[in-house]
């Protein structure tokens, strides 16, 4: 059975949605970030840190198969569970404009929110520059022009199904309104539609 190490509504907060959406069964094991590494539940426990390098969460088991990047998480879940449509069976172009979106919301949309994160908490104190949040909040502006002028405007990212971008999405806004960025009514509206759904709900209720 599928395992699944995560956070409350971090990044492997997509992971464990996309569970939902499948309902493949799984076993999800709620991990803490930045605790001391003597405690078992610590993302940097000496045995966590054996599956995840890094200390950071998601991490997903499956069968001797480790992943600990969350778009891969992603993808593996989708496969398992092609009727779910969140991979859908489409055209070669759906599929390029899939992988557009999900390079950039990783590389463009929520780095700022990381910036964020890194900045305020995350990092050793001595590696904090403060000025970085100005510099977060325009880099997010600027995102939010290009994602407007990329996104159609329909009920979903690509296809006319709901598939892994849109978990993507919804879940780095959902981020962003936690993190205090300016979110326009357009993006709101998107979270608040996708967060609807009974698998996020559902697994809200497991993350939290
Ligand atoms: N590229 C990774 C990033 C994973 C990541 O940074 N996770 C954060 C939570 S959203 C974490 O575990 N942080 C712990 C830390 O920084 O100590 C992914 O997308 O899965």
């Amino acid at each position: 059975m599928i395992k699944l190490y995560g956070f409350g509504e971090s990044r492997s907060f997509r992971c464990l949605w996309a569970l939902e959406e499948t309902r493949l069964p799984y076993e999800y094991v709620s991990t803490k970030l930045r605790t001391e590494a003597g405690d078992p539940g610590s993302a940097q426990h000496a045995d966590y840190r054996k599956l995840n390098f890094q200390g950071k969460v998601p991490t997903l088991l499956n069968e001797g198969l480790v992943l600990t990047e969350s778009i891969a998480i992603l993808h593996y879940i989708a496969r398992c569970a092609p009727e779910s449509g969140l991979l859908p069976n489409a055209s070669m172009d759906v599929y390029a404009r899939l992988d557009e979106l999900a390079s950039f919301v990783l590389t463009e949309l929520e780095q700022p929110l990381w910036s964020k994160g890194k900045h305020t908490f995350a990092l050793p104190e001595k590696q904090r520059i403060p000025k970085m949040l100005e510099t977060a909040k325009f880099e997010f502006q600027k995102a939010l022009l290009t994602l407007d002028h990329m996104l159609p405007e329909s009920e979903y990212a690509v296809a006319d199904c709901f598939t892994v971008v849109d978990i993507l999405l919804a879940q780095t806004f959902n981020w962003a309104i936690r993190f205090k960025f300016d979110v326009p009514a357009r993006f709101l509206a998107l979270r608040d539609r996708h967060y609807n759904r009974p698998a996020a709900q559902r697994a809200l209720t497991v993350a939290c």
